[in-house]
């Protein structure tokens, strides 16, 4: 025995000093630093949205609410943070301030902040609670401190970014250490500073001096990664949770439209979702969605929470694409997450555990086409499946293509395959493919590009089989692959689509056949007594239909849900202030249809705004609610600030509602406008007075709503 073990010994020195020889291959490209690692092992977290803006039901606040109405008299962190950490997040970022200006902590850089609100009768540091939250739970904090502040009588001045640095030293200072420094790209436009009531612009670029700004950060956070749009960590350039399909963490900013040089404040938010191939940096993207349709908590969207069905979607399409998955939760007038929203969280974070609970490639035998050096000690595929992204399977340095071979000795059933590269030599392979032993042959199963800190393939069907083979078909360099995950997922039944067409008839389908579907039309849970459904029924009013599959163990599955408006079959044009070249485009807004709409811009004219459009319902109706669906694909032409007239007769008119669609143009989600009482009119006047572009105007569907 003894002898045995002295063998052991030698032949590891022997192996070691071998492999002290072959030495490890060299870094490819750009490469992480410490705080991007830690933050690319984090993968999820929350964003926290919670100010006066909640009590207002706004999006952004204006600048101007007064701090008495910041009551939330149940307020608990804990029920905050642990429901997040329930769905699987690691870390919790807290917006300490919003564009409104109103901080969240007892700043001394100015009083509109939570001494001067009932919270705590005025001794309150949100900002602490939650800091104390996250870490009771084990989990990472960060923190958001707005660059633009509608409240601030200096905004636009160089002592508005004196006392935003300072507010960044408290909160950099006071609350440990952080994680994530997080830094939004709205920046500038109209608010109430001090009382002025007026727009001011900014130069994004270069007003907030983020050298400097960042260097706050750097300074007293060096351990956290900078977010931003051309961060350490990158904007994805979308609010829908999306990387794309080949998405690069390594990123060469590129300028902006109409600017020559690329700054660390803007970038070119099209090109951030795939990032640059062999890019300059690393700069890994973040992808940050909502769990409802807004960032702060409105009633009306409870029924709108994400489905597991779809927060799983986002996770495929952001940490499996080696991205942050950054999910914003926010708490209601209370101070309390709502119950569906703790449900979504806890049924997701249940769903995750459960697919990882069993990597499959831990009992398969694993075989490489090479091994640097024929070192298995140092760069062996058992390194494949250890738990550690940094050990790994490497081949020799002019190998550049390989193949892994997965046997076991029994069959398995799959349909999600991870790959993860050790990222700390760079981001090296560029494609490859994954093919499965099926009736005595290989076939090809599924791709993947960008591999990088995560990648996750799901492929289009459960496969099951004893042989799987993995070939990196390229590489500029030798392959160093830490982690194979093989995983089973879940089985969800269905979540059901719900549609209607344009006779106002509901239809209810499913991707793949399921035993039943039962559905309400009062907004209720659908249970298995509610009426099943059997063919497209009509559905003329306004209000929210849920739907749910049920197997034929009667086992539900997730709950869809669809809101609807009135339905405007005998609704007609009476007139719009720019005939566009297709003359009956302007019915492309009332038409029921979100994918087509009715824009003031064509091939040959382009009119000043404000633009409008007349609507005739065809007789008078009572509603609660007016809706606008900004067209989502593309940005032109969506409506920022709008006015609502109404008239019984077509000739006499009352304004009922003008504002500003806050947060649009990155989040174009149904904006639903709610009357302080009912109104009762026969047409209805939309005018397009500001949009995002500030070109023209452009309108996917117009709607009312009963409630
Ligand atoms: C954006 C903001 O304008 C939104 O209100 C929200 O805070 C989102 C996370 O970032 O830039």
């Amino acid at each position: 025995m003894k002898k045995l073990v002295v063998t052991f010994i030698a032949c590891f020195a022997f192996l070691s000093m071998t492999a002290q020889k072959i030495g490890p291959p060299a870094p490819y490209g750009a490469l992480p630093t410490e705080p991007q690692l830690r933050w690319q092992e984090l993968e999820q977290y929350v964003l926290v949205h919670f100010t006066p803006t909640t009590f207002q039901n706004k999006e952004w606040g204006y600048g101007d609410a007064d701090p008495k109405i910041f009551n939330p008299t149940k307020f608990d962190a804990s029920q905050i943070v642990n429901a997040a950490k329930d769905g699987g997040f690691k870390g919790v970022i807290f917006v300490a301030k919003h564009h409104d200006g109103f901080c969240l902590w007892p700043t001394k850089t100015t009083a509109y902040n939570i001494s001067a609100s009932p919270f705590r009768d005025g001794k309150g540091d949100m900002v602490k609670e939650f800091e104390v939250a996250a870490r009771k739970a084990g989990m990472k904090f960060g923190l958001y401190c707005s660059p633009w502040d509608r409240n601030n009588e200096d905004y636009g001045k160089p002592e508005y970014v004196e006392k935003y640095r300072n507010q960044l030293r408290e909160l950099y200072t006071n609350y440990g250490n952080l994680f994530i420094t997080w830094f939004d790209g709205a920046n500038g436009g109209d608010g109430y500073y001090g009382g002025k009531n007026e727009k001011r612009n900014i130069d994004r670029a270069t007003y907030y001096g983020w050298d400097k700004t960042w260097g706050i950060s750097r300074e007293l956070q060096p351990g956290a990664v900078i977010f931003a749009d051309n961060g350490d960590v990158r904007w994805v350039g979308n609010e829908r949770g999306f990387a794309n399909e080949t998405s690069w963490a390594t990123f060469t900013p590129e300028p902006i439209a109409g600017k020559t040089v690329a700054v660390p404040g803007e970038t070119d938010s099209d090109k951030a979702q795939g990032g640059t191939r062999n890019g300059k940096y690393w700069k890994p993207a973040e992808c940050d969605v909502p769990l409802r349709n807004g960032w702060f908590y409105h009633a009306n969207e409870d029924n709108n929470v994400k489905s597991v069905t779809e927060l799983f979607e986002i996770y495929l399409k952001s940490v499996g694409r080696g991205a942050g998955m950054d999910i914003g939760i926010a708490p209601n007038t209370d101070g309390l997450l709502h119950q569906n929203d703790v449900k979504s969280l806890k049924d997701f974070g249940a769903f995750l555990k459960k697919l990882f609970a069993d990597n499959l490639a831990q009992a398969a035998v694993i075989t490489a086409s090479e091994v640097r050096g024929e070192n298995q000690i140092f760069y062996g595929t058992k390194n494949l499946t250890d738990n550690d992204r940094y050990s790994y399977w490497a081949t020799s340095d002019e190998v550049k293509k390989a193949i892994l071979t997965l046997e076991w000795h029994k069959e398995q059933t799959f349909n999600i395959i991870r790959l993860r590269e050790n990222i700390k030599l760079g981001q090296r392979i560029e494609k490859v493919e994954i093919d499965a032993f099926i009736g005595g042959i290989w076939k090809k199963v599924g791709e993947a590009t960008s591999i990088g800190a995560n990648r996750l393939v799901r492929l289009s069907n459960y496969i099951t089989t004893t042989k799987l083979r993995i070939t990196i078909k390229e590489s500029p360099v030798c392959i160093a692959l830490s982690d194979i995950g093989v995983f089973r997922e879940p089985e969800l039944l269905p979540l059901p689509k719900i549609k209607r067409d344009k006779d106002g008839n509901v239809w209810i389908t499913t991707e793949t056949s399921v035993n039943q579907i039962r559905y309400t039309i009062d907004g209720t849970e659908p249970t298995a007594q509610s009426p099943i459904y059997a063919s497209p029924f009509p559905f003329l009013t306004s209000g929210t239909i849920k739907a749910k599959s049920f197997g034929t163990d009667m086992k539900s599955g997730e709950t869809a849900t669809q809101s609807f408006n009135i339905y405007k079959k005998d609704w007609k044009i009476v007139t719009v202030s720019f005939e566009n070249e297709e003359k009956e485009s302007a019915l492309n807004a009332i038409d029921e249809n979100a994918e087509t709409f009715w824009s003031t811009a064509d091939n040959t004219s382009l009119t000043p705004l404000p633009q409008f459009i007349v609507i005739d319902m065809g007789q008078e109706m009572e509603f609660t609610t007016l809706s606008y669906l900004p067209r989502h694909n593309g940005t032109g032409g969506i409506v920022k600030n709008y006015q609502w007239e109404i008239s019984t007769d077509g000739i006499n008119w009352k304004t009922v509602a003008e504002g500003e669609f806050a947060n649009i143009k990155s989040n174009p989600v149904e904006q639903n406008i709610t009357l302080k009482t009912s109104a009762k009119a026969r047409y209805i006047k939309f005018i397009g007075k500001t949009s995002v572009d500030g070109r023209y105007i452009s309108i996917a569907e117009i709607g009312i709503k009963t409630k």
